[in-house]
């Protein structure tokens, strides 16, 4: 999954896609497709920034935003993903035809479940520990690894009891949101006590701050970092990487698979290696 942040603020891409505060959306469409052609699976739009502390965006503004961008991209021979968790904006873009709502909230809003119920796109819920802005704040947990598969078994209850069918969701620990370095390192040495049934796991540590804790250096610095990250979730079960670098990040993986022992990566596959 590769990310494409159409925010003007975004802490790891720095707004690099916005031309005088509206969405570039020649530059945009090639920064998929370049995606795309490096064996990215799916794209995920957000017009939101979620990193800690991040101000709030309006319905109107995070619509303005993404639509755009999600019209274009359904052009392209690519999954389209919307991270939101904004139900007005969800609605438009399974309107529009989008195939995923990537909620980081894990659809919090009643109104999300109706939303994603009532299409047949896919979701993926992900776990967080209070809100954004003040998450990082004192995160606390008695056991991180069984309080959010937890919530996974509580949310996709709620998702079956709207109407969302088991073979629409997805599921994410959400690394950072929530929780301090030892919360995130217990999660990733323990990816499989968080799955749920045959659920994909999805995995976002890209760029993320406790990459920054480990190697001293600043967000569009992690490269390296990201891609070490990626590796060892998918070795540690993850089934859907969300990546900034997607080139590098299919690069690694195609030589994990060509290295791991047969059958331990089926349910793993780039657009790159497997053609599918
Ligand atoms: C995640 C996300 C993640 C999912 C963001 C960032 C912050 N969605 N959206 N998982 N992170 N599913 O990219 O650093 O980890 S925004």
């Amino acid at each position: 999954m590769g990310v494409l942040n159409v925010t003007p603020d975004s802490f790891s891409d720095g707004g690099g896609l916005f031309l005088r505060d509206a969405p570039d959306l020649s530059l945009i469409e090639a920064t998929a497709q370049r995606m795309v052609a490096a064996g990215a699976a799916i794209i995920d739009v957000g017009g939101e920034s979620t990193r800690p502390g991040a101000a709030a965006v309006s319905v109107d503004e995070e619509l303005r935003r993404v639509m755009p961008v999600v019209e274009r991209l359904l052009g392209l021979d690519t999954i389209v993903s919307v991270d939101t968790c904004k139900p007005a904006v969800a609605r438009a873009a399974l309107a529009a035809g989008c195939h995923l709502i990537n909620d980081v909230t894990g659809l919090a809003e009643p109104a999300m479940l109706d939303a994603v119920a009532d299409s047949s796109a896919a979701v993926c819920i992900m776990h967080m520990q209070g809100e954004p802005r003040t998450m990082q704040s004192d995160p606390s947990y008695e056991n991180v690894v069984s309080e959010v598969a937890a919530f996974f078994v509580e949310r996709v209850m709620a998702c079956r009891n709207a109407g969302i069918d088991m073979a629409r969701i997805c599921i994410d620990p959400g690394f950072g949101f929530g929780k301090t370095m030892a919360h995130n390192l217990e999660l990733l040495r323990n990816l499989e006590s968080v799955r749920m049934a045959e659920l994909p796991l999805v995995v976002g540590l890209s760029r993320k701050s406790m990459l920054g804790a480990i190697t001293g250096r600043h967000a569009h610095e992690r490269m390296a970092a990201s891609v070490a990250a990626a590796l060892l979730a998918v070795q540690n079960g993850a089934n859907i990487v969300r990546v900034h670098d997607v080139a590098p990040t299919v690069d690694a993986l195609k030589v994990l698979q060509a290295f791991a022992p047969v059958g331990c990566m089926e349910s793993w596959s780039t657009a790159g290696v497997s053609g599918s």
